[in-house]
């Protein structure tokens, strides 16, 4: 059980007046946990406007970096879809509105609750990483099929085992800028080996998109035959956010009929990759998280330069990481 003393409380995270113990315990033995009072209200309805332009700039084909429905994970170009279920890279200073983005990226209590999540210090410890919108696509009915971010579904028990065992070092979030039920999770899959049933769903290919013609299309991401008996659906309200560990068996679905517009980002922490072999598994599956996603625009010194100050040293730290990793390498976490 986590005490008060095993747990770093700065006055930020005082003010939101949450149990704190108990957040921290329901992190590590669920594997997600879901937070109100993460958005300031005006900067949720700035960032729903902020969101519906660059949404739009991507449907009309003007934002070349989008998740392409017809492909579950990176690299998103290998396929051929005019339909789009995400849009990579908000802080891209090519990207209209990326101030605004990249200023939620790194506000308050958002960076303050993962640094309490991961047992950190402060922002120092941490690295830059994704930051990428969820949407609903246009045309299709989509899904991702039962995962975890990078422990691929055919590992053998010893594997899984030895996978587990090293800490992840990163934490993800959904902070929804509209009520959002599109995620599924199995909670305290993110520490334990699966059992059969989550082994058999892990496997399992996910339906594949399907054209929307404007029927109802709730059956496309309700219970799945394969999905484990504890499931749980995250439902979250708009300005709700759930902090969740890549580790967690997820599947998520992307109806047309729903409108998603689900700010989507982690940051990973740097000191144990220095501490140890920096090409330890830890280190690799948290630079493969990040490189597979295509951020050489992040490397440029000008974007740097602009970030607000309390992202230069998380920048500095995303610097040195990918200095020691080379993404050809690392390849992609996850086929499919
Ligand atoms: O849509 C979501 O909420 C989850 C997305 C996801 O699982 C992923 O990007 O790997």
């Amino acid at each position: 059980m986590t005490t008060r003393q095993d747990v770093q409380i700065t006055s930020i995270l005082e003010k939101l007046d949450i149990d704190l113990i108990k957040l921290k315990h329901d992190y590590e033995t669920q594997g997600y946990v879901i937070m109100d009072g993460i958005f300031a209200e005006q900067d949720l309805k700035a960032l729903q406007k902020a969101a519906h332009e660059v949404v739009q700039l991507t449907r009309q084909g003007n934002w070349p970096h989008r998740r392409i429905v017809g492909k579950q994970f990176p690299p998103f170009d290998k396929v051929q879809s005019n339909d789009s279920w995400g849009v990579q890279h908000l802080m891209h200073p090519d990207l209209p509105n990326h101030t605004l983005f990249t200023k939620f990226y790194a506000s308050s209590p958002l960076l303050d609750v993962a640094c309490f999540l991961l047992g950190v210090q402060d922002e120092q410890q941490l690295q830059l990483e994704l930051f990428n919108l969820l949407i609903e696509p246009e045309k299709h009915s989509f899904a991702l099929g039962w995962h975890r971010d990078d422990v691929r579904a055919d590992v053998t028990q010893e594997e899984e085992k030895t996978r587990l065992a090293a800490p992840t070092h990163g934490i993800q979030w959904n902070a929804c800028l509209y009520d959002d039920d599109c995620l599924f999770v199995v909670p305290g899959t993110h520490t334990r080996i699966r059992d059969e049933a989550e082994r058999k769903a892990n496997a399992e290919i996910p339906p594949a998109a399907k054209p929307f013609k404007g029927e109802d299309d709730s059956g496309f991401d309700g219970d799945w035959e394969i999905d484990p008996p504890t499931t749980l659906r995250v439902r979250l309200k708009a300005g709700q956010t759930a902090f969740y560990s890549q580790r967690i068996l997820h599947r998520a679905s992307y109806l047309p009929s729903r409108h998603r517009a689900t700010l989507h980002g982690c940051y990973g922490e740097v000191g144990y990759a220095n501490s140890q072999d920096e090409h330890s598994t830890s280190a690799s599956e948290r630079a493969r998280n990040v490189l597979q996603h295509g951020v050489e625009w992040m490397k440029e010194d000008a974007f740097g330069q602009q970030l607000p100050e309390r992202l230069k040293p998380m920048w500095k730290n995303l610097l040195v990481m990918s200095e020691k990793n080379r993404p050809e390498d690392l390849g992609y976490s996850l086929d499919g």
